[in-house]
């Protein structure tokens, strides 16, 4: 990797998120992706806080243009009408004054809200409370309804009804849980990412069929939360949005402090202890990772992806956890040009090209590093950072890359990678 030209591409990032911005909210990339994502501007936001603070709050204000009365913060909001994606705002039916899809993403808002209002306060911004506030106000209603539509059965784990929630969206760790789901629609499905991808790098037809099924189904349910999650025919506990709500409940707890919220303090603890407890009977010492509950069948799920490893953002691992850990990633790195692969290449599941099935995502590695450095493993950390700066600088700001090869695949000028970009290489 050293002897590699080494290239600093800073003002590339800033440039691609100049490029993609449409007004105070930025797009993952043109044209494939043309409206506003839920967890894509949580990381573009953290990425505009290294250079442009009040730019960074602007992504998140904007975000929650589209959050719901009941707090859900939706995984698109379409700002503007574009028809080079599928599916559109008039498949998803709601009913929020600006159009948005019916289902969240992991929320890294409340984390990046952190980042930002360090960020402030390190500047000198005299506004940080004030900006801050706002925006504290809406994380925390967003992490109740993620308690109580998510966890209503109060096991410390929330729930995704739909793999788009996940980020992960054809991840081999949903294959058992969405083969019960019927292809069959009533919505016509027309696809517009294999027009812009190769369709090799995309989920497959089958998968988009259940996709829209599920889109179908709790359209059906008028977008009703209780009723969603008494019809859902696909519903995972997942350990990578558990975590990551339970790294937010931690960041929304200091936030609390600093703005003088007591009760929020207490409220956001309880509900952290609820998270990290409920994470912690996720581990498998026989695996070294933790593993997803497939709520259907009541199974583990023991697909080998990133999801295994996300949750060290929020909990402590003791000793020989962390000895677990590192053994099995240097397991999962082994032979691979760029990691951490998103799926482990001993498996049968592995497809180096195929989205999150094997590619290595650049803020998958950003949270990855963040676990490992919280975990005090920071040598790995530090060189899974490294090579998701060298493997942009080599290969541009693609949307995510072969592990085997370090070729960028998917998009070009993804806003994200670009975000990780000037994150990972500060
Ligand atoms: C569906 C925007 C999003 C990311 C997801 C990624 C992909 C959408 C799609 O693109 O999902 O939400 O149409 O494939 O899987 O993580 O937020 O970049």
């Amino acid at each position: 990797m050293s002897d590699d030209i080494k290239l600093d591409r800073h003002d590339d990032a800033r440039a691609i998120l100049a490029r993609n911005d449409r007004g105070g909210y930025t797009v993952p990339t043109d044209r494939l992706y043309p409206f506003q994502w839920n967890w894509d501007s949580a990381f573009v936001a953290m990425g505009f806080a290294t250079f442009d603070i009040d730019r960074a709050y602007r992504e998140l204000e904007r975000l929650i243009e589209g959050q719901w009365e009941d707090g859900m913060i939706p995984h698109i909001v379409f700002h503007a009408p574009s028809d080079t994606y599928f599916p559109g705002a008039d498949v998803w039916g709601t009913r929020h004054r600006i159009p948005t899809s019916g289902i969240t993403q992991p929320p890294v808002f409340g984390m990046a809200l952190r980042f930002i209002h360090d960020a402030a306060v390190a500047a000198g911004r005299q506004d940080a409370l004030e900006r801050t506030r706002p925006l504290f106000a809406a994380a925390l209603r967003s992490h109740r309804w993620w308690m109580k539509a998510r966890d209503p059965e109060r096991r410390g784990l929330v729930a995704i009804l739909h793999p788009w929630e996940s980020g992960s969206d054809n991840s081999p760790a949903w294959d058992e849980a969405l083969a019960r789901v019927p292809t069959t629609t009533t919505t016509q499905i027309r696809r517009k990412d294999t027009g812009h991808v190769d369709a090799a790098m995309r989920p497959r037809d089958v998968d988009y069929q259940r996709f829209i099924h599920l889109v179908d189904t709790y359209r059906d349910c008028g977008w009703n939360p209780e009723k969603q999650w008494a019809s859902a025919p696909f519903k995972v506990a997942d350990v990578q949005m558990t975590g990551i709500l339970a790294r937010a409940t931690a960041d929304l707890i200091r936030l609390a402090a600093v703005l003088g919220a007591q009760d929020e303090v207490a409220e956001l603890s309880e509900m952290h202890r609820l998270l990290t407890e409920g994470l912690g009977r996720r581990w498998r010492d026989s695996l070294r990772r933790f593993v997803s509950l497939d709520l259907v069948s009541g199974e583990d799920i023991e697909a080998p992806t990133q999801a295994g490893f996300i949750p060290l953002v929020a909990v402590t691992l003791d000793g020989q956890q962390r000895a677990a850990v590192a053994a099995e990633i240097a397991r999962w790195c082994d032979g691979m040009v760029v990691s951490l692969p998103s799926t482990a290449p001993f498996s049968p599941a592995f497809e180096p090209k195929r989205y999150w099935r094997g590619p290595v995502w650049a803020v998958i590695n950003w949270l990855m590093a963040d676990g490992l450095r919280a975990n005090a493993m920071n040598e790995l950390a530090g060189s899974l950072e490294r090579g998701t700066v060298w493997a942009i600088e080599q290969a541009g700001f693609c949307e995510y890359f072969d592990p085997t090869t370090g070729e960028g695949l998917g998009g070009n000028t993804f806003s994200w990678t670009a975000a990780a970009y000037l994150v990972l290489s500060r």
